[in-house]
């Protein structure tokens, strides 16, 4: 091999390495070039060397020099590189963590309160033999109100007592409310099927009632139907106590008050023991006979009863929440308890 093509090799090997050495910042780069340009098996500069034996021995010791030289040129490089990535290093990465502190405790969300009330509720009645149906929250007069026996001047259609849907009315001509109350399921029920019916309906209602510790605009109510040849008053008694039983305890104190729903008769208030004094926690009673010939029912053979329970006061009442609007703030430190 001449002298010339050695040097000549000699100085590209020089530029080639000391170039992509001085661009290195990090210690990764810095490995990859030297395994390319120092490796000690096929590096460059390994094989430059080999060649260094084709040389003719009067060339030798100028073509020795010069390897030295180069040697030296990227050894400093190389050097130089080595600072910089180890500097990078501490920059980057500053002091070293300490790998025996607990790490950040990440909280989990869960269910809403009345959500899992809801769930537990249709647990509760599917044991006793209920299954469970849902209706629209957007409703016609006729299910809010005609076929439950509620008729035209009837105060329960004030529209201070219910938010009428104005747009809906002005854009369809049909009048349109949001559901007062989950009985319009009922009506949806018995319309679509023939008894035996035995359902739950647990869902939203909306009243433009005043909040406060026991009322708010939007609530939920849990309505049960049964309706079949020969139920009584008796059987409803006994379901409302086992389902109350059931959810609030074997301690839990019930009474029936006479009321009246124009849907039901006789209609009762079901009320609970709470805090030493009794508390309002729905409706109920027996089918009113216009209920069932507005959905088609023979009211000579068939029989049944309904309840209306309000979901959050038994949401209260078994997590001792005092105040609805607890419910629906929205606070985070009230919601962690459930
Ligand atoms: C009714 O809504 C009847 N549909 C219940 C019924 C069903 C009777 C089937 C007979 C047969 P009432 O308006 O009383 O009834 O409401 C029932 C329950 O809903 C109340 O006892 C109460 O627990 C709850 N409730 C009523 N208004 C509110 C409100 N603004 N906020 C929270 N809960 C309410």
């Amino acid at each position: 091999m001449e002298l010339n093509e050695f040097v000549h090799q000699l100085d590209e090997l020089e530029k080639q390495a000391v170039g992509e050495l001085s661009a290195i910042q990090d210690a990764a780069a810095l490995e990859e070039v030297r395994i390319k340009y120092l490796g000690a098996k096929s590096g460059q500069f390994k094989n430059v060397q080999k060649s260094m034996g084709a040389l003719a021995a009067t060339d030798r010791p100028a073509g020795g020099k010069r390897f030295n030289e180069v040697k030296n040129a990227i050894q400093a490089a190389f050097d130089e590189a080595q600072n910089r990535a180890s500097q990078q290093a501490t920059k980057s990465t500053g002091p070293m963590a300490d790998p025996t502190l607990p790490g950040a405790r990440i909280r989990l969300g869960h269910v809403h309160p009345i959500t899992q009330t809801i769930e537990h509720l249709k647990e509760i009645m599917g044991r006793l033999g209920f299954s469970v149906t849902e209706g629209p929250e957007v409703e016609d007069p006729w299910h809010n109100f005609v076929a439950l026996n509620i008729p035209d001047d009837h105060p329960a259609r004030d529209p201070l007592d219910n938010f009428y849907l104005k747009t809906a009315e002005k854009n369809s001509g049909v009048t349109r409310l949001l559901r007062s109350q989950t009985s319009t399921v009922q009506i949806r029920v018995m319309e679509s099927r023939q008894p035996p019916v035995r359902i739950i309906s647990l869902g939203r209602v909306y009243r433009p009632d005043e909040a406060d510790a026991t009322h708010f605009p939007m609530f939920h109510q849990m309505e049960g139907l049964w309706v079949d040849r020969g139920v009584t008053m008796a059987q409803l008694k006994s379901v409302l106590r086992l389902f109350a039983t059931s959810y609030l305890g074997g301690d839990v104190n019930i009474r029936f008050r006479p009321s009246f729903f124009p849907f039901t008769e006789p209609s009762v208030e079901v009320d609970f023991w709470w805090a030493g004094r009794w508390i309002e926690f729905g409706g109920a009673g027996m089918v009113d006979p216009n209920v069932l010939n507005a959905v088609g029912y023979d009211p000579e053979v068939y029989t049944g009863f309904a309840f209306g329970l309000g979901v959050e006061r038994l949401c209260m009442r078994r997590h001792q929440v005092t105040d609805i609007r607890d419910l629906y703030r929205n606070d985070v430190r009230f919601l962690r308890q459930f």
